[in-house]
């Protein structure tokens, strides 16, 4: 019997003798225990206490999945399996993932590491993962079909190989990839420098997120797969806002971000009231000559971005992505906006027969974040963020990075909100207000136009339109 292949053909046929003579010449002994999480919260980064020192990053909403060290040999553990995520308090998500969670752990090694996982799969159907952006072997960069057989259900494949350069990466399914990353598999891994590197700062905070999306319908589930586009859900980790923990740092520390990006459409991400610098990218670290100073920096489909800023203005800080259709949840009412309109006589008449029927905010949508309105069960309301002066009207892939001087080091409890210092938030002017002279005088404009229309034209924004599934 082939050997190589017996070992491949899963957990049971694994002995330390076949496994000795066919993948490695490092004895194994077993496989590692699986180490699972079911809870959604941002867990303390994993300091450790094996293998080469490093400063460990922290996954928002997530976790760093432990290791074993077998005769020098880094040793991980990813089980492929359906697994309930709780998107924001109140709403669950049926995904598909790794070790109980989506997105799988963050997988953390020092350059130079020698790596083995072992990936079990307890999905439905074949899989694969892929080390995105790795230097490795060809036969271990996990295209099935192309580099390797797919796993099939219910066995256990190994990958290994040595993290050649440092950077932020991720991993995925490279098997019915539309299916499986449209329900949530994929993961973070970091390789730390293994020693100070000329290009790569060392930071006193360190976070990572993936940004992901999903289409489910209001009442639903399970993510429907077919959907390219019309996402309705848009979340970091797997998680949305409010339910999106905030980045919590100590006043100036040197903060570093890495944030990848596995939906089908990019994601200009923009941080309030700091500059940053982006200083990695898929590649690896960025030549300091490319290095300017931004505050929104786009993460394209596929990519990787780390940014790099001194949090040294206190305060509660939005940090989101640019496209407000992307801070939003699920919106599965298929009726037209009608700002402006007064539907306040005809709706009671109309609800009385069709119990569903909503009128989008004639006023705007601002009213959608107050209106307790009956939602099907499991159902994310649509902006729902409350913060200290109201709702912050605001869904999906939107956080807080929270800087406070008083915060401990290595502390990341939320301080709760921002006292403000007296005189320093916006107030309401209720001195007299005097008309503009120009309106009067010039009929808004500073110069005439030679050539006016016969008509007034007068256009109406009609905002947004058609089905809002976002
Ligand atoms: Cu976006």
């Amino acid at each position: 019997m082939n050997n190589r292949r017996n070992f491949l053909t899963g957990a049971g046929a694994i002995t330390g003798a076949i496994a000795a003579a066919s993948v490695s010449r490092v004895a194994m002994a077993a496989l590692p225990e699986p180490v699972l999480q079911t809870k959604p919260d941002t867990m303390a980064p994993l300091a450790p206490n094996t293998g080469r020192p490093y400063n460990p990053v922290v996954t928002l909403n997530g976790w760093t999945l432990p290791w074993r060290m077998n005769q020098g040999v880094k040793e991980f553990h990813l089980v492929a399996e359906p697994v309930v995520r709780e998107m924001s308090p109140g709403f669950k998500a049926h995904l598909w993932g790794y070790n109980g969670q989506s997105p799988g752990p963050t997988i953390e090694v020092v350059e130079g590491d020698r790596v083995r996982i072992f990936v079990t799969n307890k999905l439905p159907e074949h899989t694969s993962i892929h080390w995105h952006g790795q230097r490795l072997p060809n036969g271990m960069d996990g295209v099935a079909g192309l580099n390797q057989p797919a796993i099939p259900v219910g066995k256990t494949f190994v990958y290994e190989f040595v993290a050649k350069r440092p950077g932020t990466f991720m991993y995925h399914p490279h098997a019915d990839e539309m299916t499986q990353m449209a329900m949530g598999m994929m993961g973070f891994w970091i390789t730390h420098p293994k020693a100070k590197h000329p290009l790569i700062d060392e930071v006193d905070r360190d976070f990572v997120f993936l940004l992901n999306a999903y289409d489910i319908d209001p009442g639903a589930y399970t993510p429907k797969i077919m959907t390219m586009l019309d996402f309705n859900l848009w979340s970091w980790n797997s998680r949305i806002f409010p339910g999106i923990d905030p980045l919590v740092v100590r006043k100036n520390d040197k903060v570093r971000i890495r944030i990848g990006n596995l939906t089908m459409t990019n994601h200009p991400m923009h941080l309030h009231g700091h500059e940053f610098l982006v200083t990695g990218t898929d590649g690896g670290p960025t030549p300091k000559s490319t290095r300017w100073y931004e505050v929104t920096t786009d993460v394209a489909v596929g990519q990787m971005r780390q940014i790099e800023f001194l949090a040294d203005e206190e305060g509660d800080w939005a940090f989101h992505c640019h496209k407000s259709h992307h801070t939003m949840n699920a919106m599965g009412h298929d009726v037209p906006t009608l700002i402006g309109v007064d539907h306040r006589k005809i709706v009671k008449d109309i609800t009385g027969v069709i119990p569903d029927y909503m009128v989008m905010g004639e006023r705007g949508m601002a009213d959608m974040a107050e209106m307790d309105m009956p939602l099907p069960d499991n159902t994310a309301k649509m902006m729902t963020g409350e913060g200290p002066f109201g709702s912050v009207e605001m869904g999906g892939m939107f956080s807080m990075v929270k800087v406070r001087k008083d915060q401990k080091p290595g502390d990341y409890k939320d301080p709760g909100w921002y006292k403000h210092p007296a005189g320093e938030v916006a107030y309401e002017w209720t001195g007299s207000l005097p008309n503009p002279a120009r309106f009067a005088a010039e009929g808004g404009k500073t110069m005439r136009s030679q050539n006016m229309p016969a008509k007034e034209v007068e256009v109406q924004v009609r905002k947004p339109m058609g089905n809002m599934k976002h």
